[in-house]
């Protein structure tokens, strides 16, 4: 972000209180801050004990001896399904829907009850038993947003396999090396799903990651969803519905200790290879229903909350699966895009099914500000009580037109902060407590201590800006990277000592209210989407005419960043796109080769076509440089370049291009 557009930030001082009506019904209190402060660990200890039901009570709340590797809840055991689904069953809340399901095409809807999803989950479990699952066994999910990819998270819960869920939007090779990591030898896919109106493969996809070479695969449970054609290997595959008839309906669900690994979720870093962030059972399930209740202030008895994000990320494991659902909550699933088959499906969506608590990406709502109010206008948005924005910076202006638009200028807004990495929000507004600032995530919420340092790690002053850490470990940390230890204790607590460094640059205004700015490392983030420039690159040096690649994230109105690739081609490449004139099929030829390497998503908007790369003496390439061009703005200061002149070259075959 310029300078002058932090100024600007900083400068913004419209606040907007609760209503009264509001405070009178909100799970959140002033108390919890007080709570939290007086005795932290006697506060989580209490949490615990409130939000989950423990088969074992635990004997100590946190163990940091050996940090960075944090413990949770030792001695306590626990199974996160029980929480999650049987015991609302046992408290007589059976008939209550837990998932209105919403398909793409129109009309094509399931609401699916507690008691539906306790039989589901419990044949489920059975069905992965009998194909040799066992505890600890990593089981990977590549599903759409189907009910059935929450149950088989839930089914794997309950027999204490973790789970590692791949968004559909990735390609086989992404899924071949996520399967290599984590050793899955099962793989739950679906025939297909519905993109913007049409079926797409999935399966064909799984196939194509199994194909020659070497993998643990032994299984592939395969749902029906399109019923469009699919390739069958037999001994292999077998479909999801047929497994779950033969499976017995009864599973006896047994506990695990509290650190035991619930799920592994792989997402960019700062190097080409995707990192498996994995996250254990208890203190997770507990700071995602804690927040799930004091910040999405769902009253399971009577709200229908609904998050849009995707089950393949991490904001669909916590505020889809966990944390709704270990309330016991009603919500809304939708399969499809906002714009299937019209511009205002969301909208209609949220008359339809009464939506009282709305929880999605800053990407979306500027989508929304752009297709203008007149869409959601024609809806009924008056059941609407709570706004919440995660993914990335939301900007005042958006904050504004949410707060205006959608939630009539009633509805609190929560701009929530966190990571695959924290597992549950870690910074929001307390929404019958905060008064809220357009565009800041503004305080760690109760029973978290993160602050703004600089770059010797002191808090930095009000007024001022550095890098966002957080000073104690928390419930639903994540407890490392799959297999590698020593990337964990590097990449987040190298920087500064004793705290962990989440990768984001901030600032502080002068009330004491923390904005989260963005990455500050090499990683980008497109429509609230973690994507490494490392990861793109290396797929577009993989590609037999390119010899080099620079990949910076763009500033872009809507997906917040666009990925912006800068290619030096091959010698031969180069003498042959002379001769034909071929530079646009090239780039084209390109764009689909990163689609194939990675998955669709991380498709570049731009790809140029460059002699030279600006690289410093010591051979850094200086992204800084290319980002201005990218952006269209003035060089930067080009002195440390090894040779200055390559930026004159680099900007004139933009302007000629
Ligand atoms: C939940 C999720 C994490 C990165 C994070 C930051 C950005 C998330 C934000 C936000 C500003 C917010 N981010 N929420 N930036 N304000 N409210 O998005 O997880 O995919 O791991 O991304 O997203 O840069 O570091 P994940």
């Amino acid at each position: 972000m310029s300078d002058e557009g932090l100024s600007n930030l900083l400068h913004e001082e419209r606040t907007f209180a609760p209503s009264e009506e509001f405070v009178a019904q909100a799970n959140g209190t002033a108390e919890l801050f007080e709570q939290a402060e007086a005795d932290r660990e006697g506060f989580w200890a209490q949490k615990a004990r409130e939000y989950l039901d423990w088969e074992t009570d635990f004997d100590q709340v946190l163990d940091w001896s050996e940090r960075p590797f944090a413990k949770w809840f030792l001695g306590g055991r626990l199974n996160a399904c029980v929480n999650a689904v049987d015991r609302h069953v046992e408290a007589g809340h059976g008939d209550r829907v837990a998932i209105h399901w919403v398909g793409e095409p129109e009309d094509d809807t399931r609401d699916i009850t507690y008691a539906e999803l306790h039989e589901q989950v419990q044949r489920a479990a059975n069905a992965l038993t009998d194909l040799g699952v066992r505890e600890g066994d990593a089981v990977m999910i590549y599903l759409p947003m189907v009910p059935e990819a929450a149950v088989a998270m839930l089914a794997c819960a309950r027999i204490g396999a973790p789970h590692s869920v791949v968004f559909g939007g990735f390609s086989s090779d992404a899924l071949r090396s996520r399967i290599a990591d984590a050793g899955s030898k099962v793989v739950i896919t679906a025939d297909g799903g519905y993109r913007r109106g049409k079926p797409s493969g999935l399966k064909s996809v799984v196939d194509g990651a199994l194909e020659g070479g070497e993998n643990p695969v032994e299984n592939v449970l395969v749902v029906r969803r399109t019923e469009q054609d699919v390739e069958w290997t037999e001994g292999r595959d077998t479909w999801w519905h047929e497994a779950l008839e033969a499976a017995d309906a009864t599973h006896e669900a047994q506990a695990f200790d509290a650190e035991h690994p619930l799920f592994i979720l792989y997402t960019s870093g700062t190097t080409g290879k995707p990192k498996g962030i994995f996250h254990a059972t208890g203190g997770y399930l507990l700071q995602t229903a804690y927040t799930s209740h004091v910040v999405h202030d769902i009253h399971p008895e009577s709200d229908v909350y609904w998050c849009t994000a995707d089950i393949g990320w991490v904001t669909g494991h916590s505020y889809i699966v966990y944390g709704p659902m270990t309330l016991g909550a009603t919500q809304v699933m939708y399969e499809g895009t906002p714009d299937t088959p019209h511009q205002g499906r969301f909208w209609e969506i949220v008359q339809d099914k009464k939506v009282t608590i709305l929880y999605t990406a800053p990407t979306a709502i500027r989508t929304f500000m752009k297709w203008g109010k007149e869409i959601p206008e024609k809806f009924d948005l008056s059941s609407l009580k709570l706004l919440g924005s995660v993914g990335e910076p939301i900007n005042p202006e958006a904050w504004m037109w949410y707060r205006e638009v959608i939630g009539g200028g009633r509805c609190p807004i929560v701009d929530t902060w966190w990571q695959t990495e924290t597992g549950a929000i870690m910074i929001s507004p307390i929404p019958g407590v905060t008064e809220t600032r357009p565009g800041s995530a503004q305080h760690p919420i109760p029973g978290i201590n993160a602050v703004v340092v600089d770059d010797m790690g002191q808090p930095v002053e009000k007024g001022s800006g550095g890098y966002l850490v957080v000073t104690d470990p928390w419930p639903s940390m994540l407890r490392g990277i799959w297999g590698d230890p020593e990337r964990y204790q590097e990449t987040y607590w190298s920087r500064f000592e004793d705290m962990y460094f989440a990768g984001d640059g901030a600032k502080l205004d002068e009330d004491g209210n923390i904005w989260v700015l963005g990455r500050v490392d090499d990683v980008m983030n497109v429509s609230g989407h973690r994507m490494s420039t490392a990861e793109i690159e290396s797929a577009l040096v993989s590609h037999p005419k390119v010899a080099e690649a620079a990949v910076v994230g763009a500033a872009d109105e809507t997906t917040g960043q666009a990925i912006c690739a800068f290619v030096i081609l091959r010698e031969e490449a180069v003498e042959q796109a002379d001769e034909e004139g071929e530079g646009q099929d090239l780039v084209a030829e390109l764009r689909q080769h990163v689609a194939k390497e990675i998955g669709a998503i991380a498709k570049p908007r731009q790809i140029m076509i460059v002699a030279e790369l600006p690289k410093t003496r010591s051979g850094k390439i200086m992204r800084r440089l290319l980002k201005d061009v990218a952006e269209n703005r003035e060089v930067g200061d080009v002195t440390t370049l090894a040779d200055s002149s390559v930026m004159d070259l680099i900007t004139q075959g933009m302007k000629e291009g």
